[in-house]
């Protein structure tokens, strides 16, 4: 891989993607910064702008547009459409209703974004990875696609599925060089909760009373690790958690 990588992160506008996008930046990556909000990516451009003099590629998408994602990526500058990292990051939860009571539009949203988006970016993507016979895909799971909650449900199955897909991709893909990583945070303080409980900020801000959660930044560093090994040497998963988290229901709050 060449000195300064092209990173392309979905979800930058927030979170651990915006988080990625400053540690990578700092490390003297290109980066094409995708999401659905531009003012957010506009401000984040501007801080990485004046603190690394870094200069990101914008893309105002919503990963759950299939055919916008293919068209949009396929019309990348030929300078920015060499894509050696794909951080497939952006995702969200919505409510955490029993199944018997879900709500069938919160399942489709989060399907869609999850499961079918990251599907749809890797898709346009990956063909060029292969051809050029270099990338790293790092997809953001979860430690709930490893261990379901009560209400979780439908999340949680996206993150199974997420985590099969990561699997899927490393068979897919042996006998090519492009390595494939899947990243499980537990607790991370984002905008993950406001979003579940739709801006509820008591309800999201009682996700994280009483622990330390992981920071974005914390995930952010596993990712940059992660993609910064020797080309013989695939991290294939890599589960990190608060320390006062030993599951997703055993949590110790003070
Ligand atoms: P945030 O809500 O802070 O960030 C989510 C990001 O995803 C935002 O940048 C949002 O941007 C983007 N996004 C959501 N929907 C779409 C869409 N349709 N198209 C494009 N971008 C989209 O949450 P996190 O940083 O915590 O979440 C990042 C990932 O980490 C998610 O996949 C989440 O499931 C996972 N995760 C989070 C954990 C946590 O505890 N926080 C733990 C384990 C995994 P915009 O709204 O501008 O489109
Ligand atoms: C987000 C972490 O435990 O709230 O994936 O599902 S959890």
């Amino acid at each position: 891989m060449s000195s300064a990588p092209l990173v392309l992160i979905t979800g930058a506008s927030s979170g651990i993607g915006a988080a990625c996008a400053t540690l990578f930046a700092r490390s003297g990556a290109r980066l094409i910064l995708v999401a659905r909000r531009q003012e957010r990516l506009k401000e984040l451009a501007l801080n990485l702008e004046q603190a690394y003099g870094n200069q990101p590629y914008l893309l105002t998408l919503d990963v759950r547009d299939g055919e916008a994602v293919r068209r949009v990526l396929e019309a990348l500058p030929p300078e920015w459409a060499a894509i050696d990292i794909l951080i497939n990051n952006a995702g969200l939860s919505r409510g955490l209703n029993q199944l018997h009571t879900g709500v069938v539009q919160d399942w489709e949203e989060m399907i869609d974004t999850n499961l079918k988006g990251l599907l749809y970016v890797t898709r346009a993507v990956l063909p060029g990875m292969v051809e050029r016979g270099r990338g790293h895909v790092v997809n953001v799971g979860s430690i709930a696609g490893r261990q379901t909650y009560p209400g979780g449900n439908v999340y949680c199955a996206t993150k199974a599925a997420v985590r099969a897909l990561s699997e899927g991709l490393k068979l897919d893909l042996l006998g090519t060089p492009i390595r494939v990583t899947e990243i499980q945070p537990g607790i991370v303080e984002t905008e993950f909760s406001e979003v579940r409980f739709r801006g509820d900020s008591a309800r999201a801000a009682a996700v994280y009373q009483g622990l330390t959660p992981l920071t974005a930044m914390d995930v952010a560093e596993v990712v940059l690790f992660a993609t910064s090994r020797p080309p013989h040497v695939n991290i294939s998963e890599i589960l990190l958690v608060p320390t006062d988290q030993a599951s997703t229901t055993l949590v110790h709050r003070h």
